[in-house]
């Protein structure tokens, strides 16, 4: 096992990562910008090394500056955490050639799952059933492109191979429409991908965004940990997660698990890894593979009891997984609630001094945060300050529980969510569970104050 990690990032993913260190008995490095001298886990690091100046650019993108910060505190492996320089092949590749284990997949993994039209390529290979398009990239024959969108049926999504996320996407609607509305998406995709290559799928109308967990390690063996229902979104950015998945029949989840698996061996994935599929009437459709480990880990972390962080390190330091998919069990529900620094229904960012913080607590109840009285939240970076994630036997003990829950935490100095989502656990739709990625926009149209 490593004596010592590099952690590449901040916030509490930074936190959340050095707890994981902590219990495993590895040291970790933390490295911080500028802005960042007086958070939480650089206070609490053993070792924390500057890498820079504010502006991620110059700090947690800055791979020279990680990777001397790696050399100088002889760390043999760095975890990348999520967003920043998690899902860069090409750092992952310097983080190797310079001697030390990327805490993740392999560079070339990492490659094939960025751009999405090879992804899709793979995943169709390894039997994953994907939104029904074109085969490959979109040719530019207009011929040849009407004759695929006529095939597949109108609308249709264009969507750049670089993209992802919810960037670089355009619906069609009319055979008049397409020629100019692929030729607007290659001209957007090569200015901000450098890549002009996009590909074309059915338009799904009303799906929910559900994900699949996988972790696997550098022995072909492979596991699901269940799924998380990430539907209540606003502009790409998650605002509650789930599991399991309301209303979701379980023989299909498991299907669709097993296929993720076979897709993760056949590809020679290892590390956690998440499936991301569209939800349309009873069926399954890949649109994305995430090659890190993401925001809302900790639901699946309470439903089946295992630690994905500790995971991924104990993987890349070449052990066995630890459990068999026979061993993995979802038991009751879990709910993840984002806690953003901005208004709660105009989301402008609300950075500055946390003049109160207070955490709630008691039986089921987990709060991944940075924050303290008297933090200051800086604003170069993500309004998340942290997330509450409530486990109950039940989906509704565990709303309860996250009721409970948000009518304790207090955040004075800035502004926050908390008031939205306090909102949303007595709204009746989500209640009954299973609301698509419409719901949330059309519910604050309806709630403009
Ligand atoms: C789609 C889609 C409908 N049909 N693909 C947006 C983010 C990116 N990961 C894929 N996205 C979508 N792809 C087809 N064929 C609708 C979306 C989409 C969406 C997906 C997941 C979560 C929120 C979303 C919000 C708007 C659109």
């Amino acid at each position: 096992m490593f004596k010592k990690i590099l952690v590449a990032n901040r916030g509490e993913i930074a936190l959340r990562i050095q707890r994981a260190c902590r219990e495993l008995g590895i040291k970790a490095v933390m490295v911080y910008s500028e802005a960042d001298r007086e958070a939480k886990y650089v206070k609490l690091a053993e070792e924390a090394v500057c890498i820079g100046p504010a502006p991620s650019g110059l700090s947690y993108l800055n791979m020279p500056a990680i990777i001397s910060a790696a050399e100088v505190t002889d760390a043999e492996a760095i975890h990348p955490g999520y967003g920043f320089l998690s899902e860069n092949a090409d750092f992952a590749e310097r983080v190797e050639k310079s001697g030390f284990q990327f805490i993740g997949p392999t560079p070339e993994s990492i490659r094939i799952m960025g751009d999405k039209v090879s992804a899709k390529q793979a995943m169709i290979r390894a039997g994953v059933p994907c939104v029904p398009g074109s085969e490959g990239e979109l040719p530019d024959d207009p011929v040849a492109m009407k004759r695929i969108a006529k095939s597949v049926g109108y609308p249709v999504i264009i969507k750049a191979a670089g993209g992802g996320g919810g960037r670089g996407m355009r619906v069609v609607h009319t055979e008049a429409a397409l020629v100019n509305a692929v030729a607007m998406t290659k001209a957007e995709a090569g200015a901000a991908f450098n890549n002009p290559a996009v590909y074309m799928e059915k338009f799904l109308q009303n799906p929910r965004h559900i994900e699949i967990q996988i972790l696997a390690d550098k022995h072909k063996n492979a596991v699901y940990l269940g799924e998380r229902d990430c539907s209540m979104q606003r502009r790409h950015q998650k605002v509650l997660e789930e599991s399991p998945a309301p209303g979701i029949n379980r023989k299909l989840i498991e299907r669709i698990g097993e296929r993720c698996v076979n897709a993760c061996k056949k590809i020679g994935y290892r590390g956690a890894g998440t499936f991301e599929f569209l939800y349309e009437d009873g069926e399954f459709y890949f649109i994305e593979m995430n090659t890190r480990v993401q925001v809302e880990h900790p639901v699946t972390e309470m439903v089946t009891g295992i630690d994905i962080v500790k995971t991924q390190i104990m993987v890349a330091a070449g052990e066995k997984l630890p459990f068999t998919q026979r061993q993995i069990e979802v038991r009751g529900h879990a709910i993840e609630c984002r806690v953003n620094a901005e208004d709660p229904y105009k989301f402008i960012p609300s950075p500055g001094r946390v003049t109160m913080w207070h955490a709630p607590g008691g039986p089921g109840v987990r709060v991944d945060s940075h924050v303290y009285t008297n933090y200051f939240v800086p604003p170069n970076y993500d309004s998340m300050i942290g997330k509450i994630i409530v486990h109950g036997d039940t989906r509704e003990q565990a709303m309860a529980r996250m009721r409970t829950a948000l009518a304790e935490t207090v955040v004075e100095g800035i502004n926050t969510n908390i008031p939205l989502h306090r909102e949303l656990m007595v709204d009746a739709k989500f209640m009954d569970g299973g609301t698509n990625i419409h719901y949330l926009e059309h519910w604050l149209e309806q709630h403009k104050r």
